[in-house]
């Protein structure tokens, strides 16, 4: 069954965050949802998302890019083309180097118009869902231990989660290192709680942190070293119980594969955005699969969009450390017409066709960049 877009539209939707969101390199008081919607010559439509984190101190390309990628170079690859499926689509889109953003934006909107074509989930189009919920734990970030226990106590007493990133990495290493200490040893021993240091320390402050942490319970480690630093991040996983998240160092199946070959043994955080797809960043997860690497569904801080586009593609796997699909939770509004359902620490996979959610055109013309 082939189906042929006839209509590329982008939107840039700007949505304040319910707090500042301190990361390491960047404090977000806002998100920028780069929206896309395709139409089909079959009378279908498919939207996707894309989003960065602080313009462009995350990644490489800005919202502004994506847009601008999408209707000067992706449109004109694939107006009016048959595609049988995302295969068809990836063979098109190869024609456009990198822009890995883009493309996952693109490929979220093909997958869920050609689901409500066929008349299946997303879930479905890319090996089926083993699972109709995950989990969803939430990031403490707002730069303030006691704040970051008050907002623990908060969530754990409504039920919503039952685990915690930290960010960290921006302060001096022993407040950070006091921070995550005591807020595990607050929360205590079976609530899960790990750190995502996004780049932030280098090797020596690595060795001198990352013993006191595995020490107090952390059971994670994310990022903590320059992205570039492959040989020192192969080393420290090697070197401590702890386990190693990569996520900045690992994009797509090629990273991956040759993170493998140098003898990388933590784990991979996957984001559709990083690997260009849903289905991009299935091939990442099947090839750490083949090589016994443990897996982290991740986030790119998008709205429900990109997090339910992201959980139809976890949800076909079994992810040993969870996911942080917490993104729509972030912000204090959207553009979906039903909330998404988080509850008892899980985030539910909706049942209907591609993606299951709907657009809403008012929210969407009160938020869009004029
Ligand atoms: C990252 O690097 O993991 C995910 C959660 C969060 O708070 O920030 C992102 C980015
Ligand atoms: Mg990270």
């Amino acid at each position: 069954m082939e189906l042929t877009i006839e209509e590329v539209r982008c939107w840039l939707v700007d949505i304040p965050t319910i707090r500042p969101h301190k990361l390491s390199m960047a404090t977000m008081g806002s998100q920028t949802l780069m929206l896309v919607q395709i139409r089909c010559q079959q009378g279908i439509v498919g939207w996707g998302e894309g989003t960065t984190i602080g313009g462009l101190s995350y990644g490489p390309e800005s919202p502004e890019a994506m847009k601008l990628t999408i209707e000067r170079y992706i449109t004109p690859l694939l107006l009016g083309q048959p595609l049988s499926g995302v295969t068809a689509l990836s063979e098109k889109l190869a024609a456009v180097r990198g822009n890995s953003f883009a493309k996952s934006a693109i490929e979220t909107a093909f997958l869920d118009a050609y689901g409500k074509y066929v008349g299946l989930p997303m879930a479905a189009l890319l090996g089926g869902a083993r699972h109709q919920r995950l989990p969803a734990l939430w990031t403490l970030a707002s730069g303030d231990t006691d704040n970051d226990l008050n907002e623990a106590h908060r969530l754990l007493e409504t039920g919503r989660h039952h685990a915690f990133k930290l960010k960290i990495g921006a302060r001096d290493l022993e407040t950070d290192v006091n921070h995550a200490v005591r807020i595990k040893q607050t929360l205590g021993e079976h609530i899960h709680v790990h750190v995502d240091v996004n780049q932030g320390w280098s090797m020596a402050q690595a060795l001198s942190a990352i013993p006191r942490l595995q020490a107090a319970g952390i059971t994670l480690i994310e990022q903590p070293i320059a992205l570039t630093a492959v040989d020192q991040l192969i080393d420290l996983a090697k070197r401590f119980p702890v386990t190693l998240l990569a996520d900045e160092a690992v994009t797509d199946a090629q990273q991956g594969l040759s993170l493998i070959r140098q003898g990388f043994s933590g784990a991979f955080a996957l984001k559709i955005a990083k690997a260009g797809g849903p289905f991009q960043a299935l091939k990442l997860a099947h090839v750490a699969q083949a090589a016994g690497i443990s897996l982290y569904g991740g986030t790119m801080l998008e709205g429900s969009i990109g997090t339910i586009a992201s959980l139809h593609a976890w949800s076909t796997l079994d992810l040993e450390w969870g996911t942080e699909m917490f993104g729509p939770l972030l912000l204090k509004d959207d553009v979906i017409t039903q909330p998404l359902i988080y509850k008892d620490g899980h985030l539910s996979l909706p049942t209907g066709h591609g993606l299951g959610i709907d657009v809403d055109q008012d929210k969407l013309a009160y938020y869009a960049r004029k």
